[in-house]
């Protein structure tokens, strides 16, 4: 036994996922010695993944960054270990030599997105924001797509408490495999399946979510839409829907209807690959169930159709009239999550008319009149994680000077020419929400900075210090005295109604957890937040963006002869995006291609062989492992850094576009899984 007394801390974990867990870590001679879940948060209740639990080991990993590091040639790899001082030497003269060059700072650009979603680390787009001009690199790869899309129907976007789900009778989960990427809403799943409830699993997948399925239905991918259109024609030819919402609460239901009558159920059963039999007992199912819920997954909007498959799974959970019941309707993000001060300036950088505002999409394709003359990147690892990441890569290569702010020495960084280490949630203040529940928690400083990195609060002050001498009317940073001032003053009005706090104070005040005044049901008033105030089945705000005004299914890309492949590159059970590889939680040690065992065999293709996958973009060698999971047509490898085998599986995925997303985000979303390739033997 120790004669020292831990200490304990309080935090969040800030990654980009559904949970936002809270964990308690004990502190001894100033250094990390045990985590646990936190069990008084209302949703996780003490549960943490496998990346939760290692988050100690992650800390003081033997790859972490340092020290600041410095490279004149990008790529080189001859990095110089450098003090801090030199550094913002370093970022200070490139500044003024874009200041006197453009008598701004437009050539300035920003490139940032979700490594770390606390409110902390939106200093960064505040002090861009703070500058006259820059240029920002806009667009989400992860939800937009959808979130446009049930925007159109509803007119905002809400999601009823998860734990409704537990209250529903049937279960629908569309593209989304919870038992890896949303861990702790299997609990309500399996509760109300202890009570009756049947789940039924939509994916192209077998996936470990199919596991907890009552009905599996592997579907072609992207066809979801058109899915939904059959059911929905069944419903309404048995008339099976709930007349008193369409009648009250929606609008345009009758021309929808019409429309959907005109399909041909058996070529779209076609199209999605479903039997019919599957949809005689989906609509015994939903004939007998009083509350019916839909989980809809990100996955499955990363198709060129997929905001519009999204509109259409919607609509059937209007239809029934599930919308705004106890454990029923769509269930996606509530989309209150970026609220404080700092992060509606992220939400709203696309509208942003001062800036240059950069679509991602556009951006990486192609090129810029005014150049980019230096890059700042935080929290993003593009090189992984983005499309044509090749291009990206040619794009840094041309900028002068590229600064990473990082916990690691990622590809990016790599390509980077200053890198500079920054702390991580155990050693900065914080405050994280979440975009799936309701509680809002603050995360506590428990030991000091690994060796030298810095808070992002820190890095930009010092660097704001700077640009004030250079041009002080360009800057209007604030300079506060601490972290803990920082975000003092992010929280607003909004933040109060919401979560009823008004400083870090308030939040020690309750043990540093609040739960949220959101609608336990979202829009149970069944007063909708469209131009006609109702659902909307026929939407002119859709129609006026060059969508169609219906939930209709519009077809969506398919493989060719060339690469007969669905690529897909769904999110890994043991990683967070390009996060916690390097911690070997899962057994493969290595990237690897999952392909159907039957369909290989005929390839003769070898369990464990390395092939080639290549489509017009680029070409990898990889292990292909045979799989049951995996229909002949798809082959599965998940997305992410996999620093054994330095493969970048991003180099074979396209900029392909989804159909939305630009009108909340800047830019669509990226239709990851709408890559096709072939593949052969070496
Ligand atoms: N093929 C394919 N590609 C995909 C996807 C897919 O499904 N398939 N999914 C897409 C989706 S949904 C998303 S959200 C994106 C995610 O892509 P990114 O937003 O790039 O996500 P991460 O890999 O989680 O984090 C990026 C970097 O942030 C760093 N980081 C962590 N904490 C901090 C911090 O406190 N400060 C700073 N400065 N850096 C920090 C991490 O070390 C990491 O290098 O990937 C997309 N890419
Ligand atoms: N463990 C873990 N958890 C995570 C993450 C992680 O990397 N690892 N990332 C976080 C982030 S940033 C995100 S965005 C979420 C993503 O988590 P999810 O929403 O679960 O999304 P994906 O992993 O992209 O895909 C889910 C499923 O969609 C299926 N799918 C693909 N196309 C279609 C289609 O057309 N129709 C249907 N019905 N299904 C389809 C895929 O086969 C896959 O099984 O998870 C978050 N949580
Ligand atoms: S990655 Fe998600 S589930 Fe895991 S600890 Fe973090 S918030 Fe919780
Ligand atoms: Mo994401």
């Amino acid at each position: 036994m120790s004669d020292v007394a831990a200490i304990q801390c309080k935090h969040v974990c800030p990654r980009n996922c559904f949970s936002a867990c809270t964990m308690i870590s004990s502190t001894e001679k100033g250094r990390l010695i045990h985590l646990a879940g936190d069990e008084n948060h209302p949703y996780t209740k003490g549960k943490l993944c496998s990346k939760g639990y290692s988050y100690i080991e992650r800390n003081y990993h033997s790859k972490r960054l340092k020290y600041p590091l410095y490279q004149e040639e990008k790529g080189s790899g001859n990095f110089h270990q450098i003090t801090w001082e030199r550094a913002f030497h370093l970022i200070e003269k490139h500044l003024n030599h874009i200041f006197n060059k453009y008598k701004s700072f437009l050539p300035f650009a920003l490139y940032k997105y979700s490594g770390n979603l606390g409110v902390h680390h939106y200093v960064t787009d505040e002090f861009f924001s703070s500058l006259s001009k820059t240029t920002r690199i806009v667009g989400s790869p992860c939800s937009s797509a959808g979130i446009e899309a049930l925007e159109y129907s509803t007119g905002s976007i809400s999601m009823s408490d998860p734990a409704q789900i537990a209250k529903s009778d049937l279960i629908f989960l569309w593209g989304t495999n919870p038992a890896s990427t949303n861990i702790h809403l299997i609990p309500f799943i399996l509760k109300a399946k202890r009570s009756g409830a049947k789940v039924i699993v939509i994916d192209p997948l077998y996936t470990e979510t199919a596991e907890h399925a009552d009905l599996f239905i592997q579907l072609v991918p992207g066809t979801d839409g058109a899915l939904a259109n059959i059911i929905i024609k069944e419903l309404i030819s048995q008339g099976e829907v709930d007349h008193s919402f369409l009648k009250n609460h929606s609008y345009g239901f009758e021309s929808y209807c019409e429309l959907v009558n005109k399909i041909s159920s058996q070529r779209y059963l076609q199209t999605c690959g479903v039997p019919e039999a599957a949809i005689d007992l989906l609509v015994a199912w939903l004939k007998e169930a009083k509350a019916v819920s839909h989980m809809i997954g990100f996955g499955l909007q990363r198709h060129s159709n997929g905001g519009q498959n999204i509109r259409a799974i919607e609509a059937l959970a209007a239809v029934r009239g599930d919308i705004g019941r106890e454990g029923g309707g769509a269930f996606y993000t509530h989309g209150e999550s970026m609220i404080f001060n700092n992060q509606q300036i992220f939400s709203n950088s696309h509208l942003d008319e001062k800036n240059r505002i950069v679509n991602m999409n556009k951006w990486i394709n192609g090129s810029l009149s005014v150049p980019i003359e230096m890059m700042w990147i935080a929290c993003r690892n593009p090189l992984t994680q983005d499309p044509n990441p090749q291009a990206i890569q040619k794009h840094l290569e041309n900028i002068p000077f590229v600064v990473t702010v990082d916990q690691f020495l990622t590809p990016t960084a790599e390509m980077s020419n200053l890198i500079l280490p920054t702390t991580t949630h155990f050693e900065e203040l914080d405050i994280v929400t979440s975009y799936f529940h309701k509680v809002l928690a603050l995360n506590e400083r428990a030991v000091s900075p690994y060796y030298e990195s810095r808070s992002e609060w820190e890095i930009i002050t010092e660097m704001a210090s700077r640009i004030k001498q250079i041009a002080p009317e360009h800057c209007s940073f604030p300079t506060y005295k601490s972290e803990e001032d920082y975000l003092n003053a992010q929280f607003n009005e909004y933040v109060f109604e919401k979560y009823g706090v008004h400083s870090i104070a308030d939040l020690r005040k309750v043990d540093g957890i609040v739960v949220g005044n959101f609608p336990t049901i979202a829009w149970e008033n069944k007063t909708f937040l469209t131009p006609t105030g109702k659902f909307e089945f026929y939407s002119l705000a859709a129609k006026q963006n060059g969508f169609s005004p219906t939930p209709i299914y519009i077809e969506g890309k398919l493989p060719s002869v060339d690469y007969p492949f669905w690529l897909i590159t769904p999110h890994h059970p043991y990683a967070l995006n390009s996060q916690f590889d390097f911690l070997h939680l899962s057994e493969e040690k290595e990237a690897c291609v999952e392909m159907n065992a039957e369909f290989a065999k005929k390839l003769g293709i070898y369990d464990g062989e390395v092939i080639k996958i290549f489509n017009e973009q680029d070409t990898i060698e990889i292990k292909a492992i045979y799989s049951t999971k995996v229909p002949k047509d798809i082959l599965l490898i998940y997305e992410g850094w996999y620093q054994n085998s330095q493969i970048i599986i991003n180099r074979l995925v396209p900029v392909l576009e989804t159909d939305m997303g630009e009108k909340v985000a800047g830019a669509n979303g990226v239709a990851f899984y709408d890559t096709f390739v072939n593949v052969a033997k070496l």
